[in-house]
């Protein structure tokens, strides 16, 4: 009997399932070479990576990457000691940096050429590991650029139908009682080049980027509200932030009560400008533009406001003309970082196929991966923490043998919703989509180990 063949291996279990036979984890776990994912814990495994297609051609006829057995010659007798152990190292700085040999580690930007300002910023994510994203490396998304606040002169008021409108400044919003949680944000616009009706070829950051993971700290919205004192009447809340697009969003009240945050922090230290200095609202699970950066205002009301950015934006058209609306949760997503489109693989070897995946419902479950294109499927390891509306880190152990095969990820999430396929999407919500875009990623592997995005 196959160990762990069946989907009856529930995801808490994850890798502490304590130890195995060795022989075990080179049973393969679905077809195209997936190996279960007890694999990943076998030490003489040799584990290769996929490498950028720039450095894949550097060292031709290189064995696969070493793996946990080839890395622990490093001090062989006679082997000299490299410069920088004869010289005194640099000083302290007041504020680290990257090293300097990854400065190819970057965002994408895709803005307005006449307007600089407007547009995006795309998270590197096959640079990256773990679910947290560096701060200098979070997608942005501005309307109308990054607006230069004075925090003295900046602040909050919160109005409409309250029984006592208040207004915060920095100073005294910073003396309430805070909350930090770990989340993902995702414009509804991410990954909408899938929608195309041809599989565009680009690196899985700068297609699906505008995802990224952050610990946001600040004050629970439901505080100032009950503070302000809700009129029964109010359903409603508008946002908006003081940036030269003012933007404006309209979030029901039960979010905002429940879920907000007006975040003053982000990784520990205070908002960087692009993500909101000096304050900004957090709504976990719903897509970014709900999550007001240089937040000012909001205003309670009994009606949504009819904003443009919930009318002429952010809604989806639908096959039959109808378009839906606030459609705020960003359902069940997955994707596979690596090998992922402009990567190689070096040659047959087991590898590691990682990736992320995330629910604005709440916890992943599971997540399978497919290497013969979706006919079968091998449960992933879920690396933990795997929180609520979190980016959670997958992986899982793939043969190789040389062939061309199709790679895919499928989340469920603890809802029991499942990732669609590319197809499902498409027949149902139609071709004139834009936004939600949350169908199963294929990267096709061909005989010399290129990986290219496919519709299969
Ligand atoms: N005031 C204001 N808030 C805003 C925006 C904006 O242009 N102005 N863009 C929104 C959109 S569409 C997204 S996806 C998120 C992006 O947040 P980030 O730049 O911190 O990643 O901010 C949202 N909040
Ligand atoms: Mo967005």
């Amino acid at each position: 009997m196959l160990a762990g063949a069946g989907p009856s291996l529930e995801p808490e279990q994850g890798l502490q399932s304590g130890p195995t036979p060795a022989a075990d984890a080179f049973q393969p776990a679905a077809g195209g070479g997936l190996l279960h994912r007890r694999a990943l814990l076998q030490r003489g495994l040799i584990l290769a990576a996929a490498l950028p297609a720039s450095q894949a051609g550097a060292a031709p006829g290189m064995p696969p990457a070493a793996g946990v057995e080839g890395s622990t010659g490093l001090l062989a007798a006679g082997e000299p000691s490299p410069p920088w152990m004869h010289v005194p190292g640099q000083p302290f700085s007041l504020y680290g940096q990257p090293s300097t040999h990854e400065r190819a580690v970057v965002r994408r930007i895709a803005a307005n050429r006449h307007l600089p300002g407007n547009g995006s910023a795309f998270t590197p994510l096959e640079d990256l590991e773990g679910i947290l994203t560096p701060t200098g490396l979070h997608f942005e998304r501005h309307h109308n650029g990054v607006p230069q606040i004075n925090p003295l002169q900046h602040r909050l008021v919160i109005h409409g139908l309250v029984k006592q409108p208040l207004m915060f400044d920095v100073e005294r919003l910073l003396r309430y009682p805070m909350r930090s949680q770990l989340l993902f944000l995702e414009c509804g616009g991410n990954s909408n080049a899938g929608w195309h009706p041809e599989p565009i070829q680009r690196s899985v950051g700068s297609f699906h980027g505008l995802v990224s993971c952050s610990e946001w700290t600040g004050v629970p919205l439901g505080l100032l509200l009950d503070e302000a004192g809700l009129d029964p009447r109010a359903a409603w809340g508008i946002a908006e932030g003081a940036d030269a697009f003012a933007m404006n969003v309209s979030l029901p009240l039960a979010r905002l009560r429940d879920e907000a945050i007006v975040a003053l922090f982000q990784n520990g230290e205070r908002l960087r400008p692009e993500h909101g200095y000096p304050m900004r609202l957090i709504v976990p699970g719903c897509e970014g533009v709900l999550n007001v950066k240089w937040l000012r205002s909001l205003q309670m009301n009994e009606q949504p406001v009819m904003s443009r950015n919930e009318t002429a934006k952010y809604t989806e058209l639908q096959p039959d003309g109808r378009a839906r609306q606030f459609t705020h949760v960003m359902e069940v997503k997955s994707l596979i970082t690596s090998p992922s489109h402009g990567q190689r693989l070096q040659g047959q070897a087991v590898y590691e196929i990682k990736g992320l995946a995330w629910s604005g419902r709440g916890r992943i479950r599971r997540v399978e991966v497919s290497a013969d294109g979706g006919r079968s499927w091998a449960e992933a390891a879920l690396e933990g923490p795997v929180l609520p509306r979190c980016l959670t880190r997958f992986r899982a152990a793939w043969q190789w043998s040389g062939q061309p095969g199709v790679l895919k990820s499928r989340a469920t999430d603890e809802t029991g919703a499942v990732q669609p396929e590319r197809a499902a999407l498409v027949a149902q919500r139609g071709l004139n989509g834009y936004f939600h875009y949350n169908a199963i990623v294929a990267w096709a592997v061909d005989a010399e180990g290129a990986v290219a995005h496919v519709y299969a």
